[in-house]
């Protein structure tokens, strides 16, 4: 049964703790000592900012920065790793105060746009053809700032000349509708799916689904996997929850709302998630007051606690199940999932 599905998580899933409030709590592990935790914990790939593969990216020649993925990759093998994905890490640099794709500023477009292709060809030595784009800072903090018709042809521009650059990559968009900005221009996977299909080979677009991005919009995650799975787009997930509408917490997947992530399970085991090659990936925070020596608890959990859903999925009484859909009688329905998910 772990075979069908396989886990990831990215480096800065272990982490010191710092929030916006306060420095960091633990020391932070290295990236060597980070990718020792993988297969321990369970887990079969990774996840990259480009950064995270190639730090200070933007110092270095094309030639130093093959070559430092190159080594990445060696080491992902010797640990019996995949890489996931790549994200281009476009909310750091001062270039990207005002967002990268859909900056007013045109050299800040055309840097987010070079540091894009520049994580295309990391993910092509980590021999992925998936990037992530979490659009972080194309929004605004008031309504006024940007042109909100304009920003959809600017990320269209941005997103086919990734297009161009690698004929074999595909891009999934996270979206998220709020946090760093006030508004998102892609709140949600509606948005992320109606933007694909305006560039320029709409197959290669597709989407990364967030549990706690999708509730911050004040939505339902497994909804949002259904709707990207009916347009054959959902590549990855960011499996987490999610307390309400306030900061993206980032929670242990079904620390929340246990029905909520059993119906996230449900819809991906319904619909053979993994089947072709995507990977369940988890994007999870541990709690600042953890102590740095079980400060990997979240992922271990949140992956078992993915597996006990997934027993729970598959023992429900699908017939049972249909035969009160076909009477109406939703009430009973409720019942039967609720003691279902107690054990009863
Ligand atoms: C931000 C977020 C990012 C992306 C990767 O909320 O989820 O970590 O997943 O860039
Ligand atoms: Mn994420």
């Amino acid at each position: 049964m772990a075979g069908k599905y396989r886990f990831t998580f990215g480096p800065w899933n272990i982490h010191s703790g710092a929030d916006p409030f306060g420095p960091t709590v633990r020391e932070e592990f290295s990236y060597d000592e980070k990718l020792t935790f993988y297969k321990k914990l369970g887990f079969d790939g990774v996840q990259f900012h480009d950064d995270d593969a190639v730090p200070q990216l933007d110092q270095h020649s094309a030639k130093q920065m093959t070559d430092k993925a190159q080594a990445v990759k060696k080491q992902l093998d010797d640990h019996g790793l995949a890489a996931e994905f790549v994200a281009p890490r476009l909310w750091e640099d001062p270039r990207t105060i005002d967002g990268g794709y859909t900056s007013n500023d045109p050299e800040c477009r055309k840097y987010a746009i070079e540091r894009s292709k520049k994580a295309i060809d990391i993910a092509n030595v980590l021999d992925t053809n998936l990037m992530v784009l979490w659009l972080a800072r194309e929004g605004t903090y008031i309504r006024e700032a940007k042109d909100s018709k304009q920003a959809v042809d600017f990320l269209v521009e941005a997103i086919d000349a990734m297009l161009t650059h690698d004929p074999d990559i595909r891009l999934a968009i996270e979206p998220k509708p709020n946090e760093p900005m006030d508004q998102a221009f892609i709140p949600t996977t509606g948005h992320a799916v109606g933007l694909a299909y305006l560039c320029s080979d709409p197959a290669r677009v597709g989407i990364n689904i967030e549990s706690a991005h999708a509730i911050l919009a004040g939505l339902d995650p497994s909804d949002e996997m259904g709707y990207a799975l009916a347009h054959k787009k959902l590549w990855t997930v960011h499996l987490n929850d999610q307390n309400g509408l306030k900061f993206d917490e980032d929670k242990t997947f079904g620390s929340v709302d246990l029905r909520r992530a059993f119906n996230q399970v449900r819809i991906l085991e319904k619909y053979d998630y993994g089947q072709n090659g995507e990977f369940v990936g988890l994007d999870i925070k541990a709690m600042r007051t953890q102590k740095k020596e079980v400060s990997s608890k979240h992922l271990a959990n949140s992956r078992e606690i993915f597996f006990h859903l997934l027993d729970l999925v598959r023992s429900l009484d699908e017939n049972k199940v249909e035969a009160l859909i076909n009477q109406r009688d939703y009430e009973e329905l409720d019942m039967l999932i609720i003691s279902h998910l107690m054990g009863k």
